[in-house]
């Protein structure tokens, strides 16, 4: 059977990074594309030319031109600017809405049968975005932001107690943010749930409390560090995984922003969601029951992605 292709629309932290690991796990041939001249090119030589050490089998091509995406099975979007000193949010927003539709239309005439991942911030609004200027049906474009929420929790749990982090599972539902809301309930070691755990003596609840309030501000923890640039490697793993669960239709259920009609009470929204995803792209929206404290939380995280999709929509009208 002939290699998957993968496309990589952005050539940045995250896009050389997605590179490397596409071919790592041998996942097909990838293309890096970027409107910086020299860079997709020289980012897709230099890990052609560790292929060979690592020894995996895949072609590498770096591009700017949307042609060499044709056929793509996969794409993922990371392309966009970064939020700068004097910037505001809205700027911010002007800019990448316009990346967006750039993308979509490169999407739409080379790679429309594509399962698409969008990755550029303000996610949640990023993805409805391109999903709209693609025109690609609303199964096969999805958000990456819970996969990477959730290995962060599972992460910091997994730190606390000393065991695997193959062990522990979490769940992360709502927008890409601050308000996004870890579900204690459904999170655990080994299907031990976390308030048994506290109840157990492993922790307290006052750690768990922290814990979340680590994984809500854990985009900003790593941005306060390296000072320039925001995370790369964890958010190039986590939409890995999930090309992975598309391209080998593992049906792997992940939390992803998924467009909803009507599930969890919304309408017409990207919001991050439990999904199955399998060769059919997004196959499942898994509607988990919620109590009233996890119901008022994800209220508010609904009503800032519906205030961040109304502020696009004031800006490109057109979407
Ligand atoms: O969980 C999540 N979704 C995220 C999102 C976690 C971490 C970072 N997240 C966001 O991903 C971040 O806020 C950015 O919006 C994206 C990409 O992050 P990365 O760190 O890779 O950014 P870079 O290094 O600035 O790379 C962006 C590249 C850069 O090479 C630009 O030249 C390119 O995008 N770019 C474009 N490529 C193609 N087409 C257009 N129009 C374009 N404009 C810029």
């Amino acid at each position: 059977m002939a290699r998957a292709k993968i496309a990589l629309i952005g050539a940045g932290q995250i896009g050389g990074t997605l590179a490397l690991l596409a071919g790592l796990k041998e996942l097909g041939d990838v293309v890096l594309f970027d409107v910086a001249e020299g860079v997709p090119q020289g980012k897709s030589l230099d890990i052609a030319e560790a292929a060979p050490v690592l020894g995996f089998d895949a072609k590498l091509v770096g591009t700017n031109g949307y042609e060499a995406i044709e056929g793509a099975d996969v794409v993922i979007v990371t392309a966009g600017v970064p939020r700068k000193p004097g910037m505001s949010r809205s700027d911010l927003l002007g800019i990448n809405l316009k990346v967006m539709e750039q993308v979509g239309a490169g999407i739409a005439k080379f790679a429309p049968d594509a399962f698409v991942i969008c990755i550029t911030n303000p996610l949640d609004a990023m993805v409805w975005a391109l999903q709209k200027a693609s025109g690609l049906p609303t199964h096969k474009v999805v958000g990456m932001a819970g996969v990477l929420d959730s290995a962060r929790f599972r992460y910091f749990l997994a730190d606390e107690f000393n065991v695997s982090v193959e062990d522990v599972t979490a769940f992360v539902l709502g927008g890409h943010g601050d308000d996004m809301v870890p579900l204690v309930r459904y999170s655990g070691v080994a299907g031990i749930p976390l308030p048994d755990l506290v109840k157990m003596g492993w922790t307290t609840q006052e750690k768990v409390d922290a814990i979340v309030e680590r994984t809500r501000k854990g985009g900003g923890e790593i941005v306060n560090l390296l000072k320039t640039g925001s995370a790369f490697y964890a958010p190039a793993a986590s939409a890995i995984e999930m090309a992975t669960s598309y391209l080998r239709d593992k049906k792997r259920l992940l939390p992803a922003a998924a467009y909803l009609a009507g599930q969890y009470g919304v309408d017409k929204l990207y919001l991050g969601v439990p999904v199955i995803i399998g060769a059919g792209g997004v196959e499942r929206i898994v509607e988990i029951s919620l109590d009233g404290a996890e119901q008022a939380m994800l209220d508010k995280s609904i009503a800032s992605v519906q205030e961040l999709v109304a502020e696009c929509r004031k800006i490109a009208p057109d979407l």
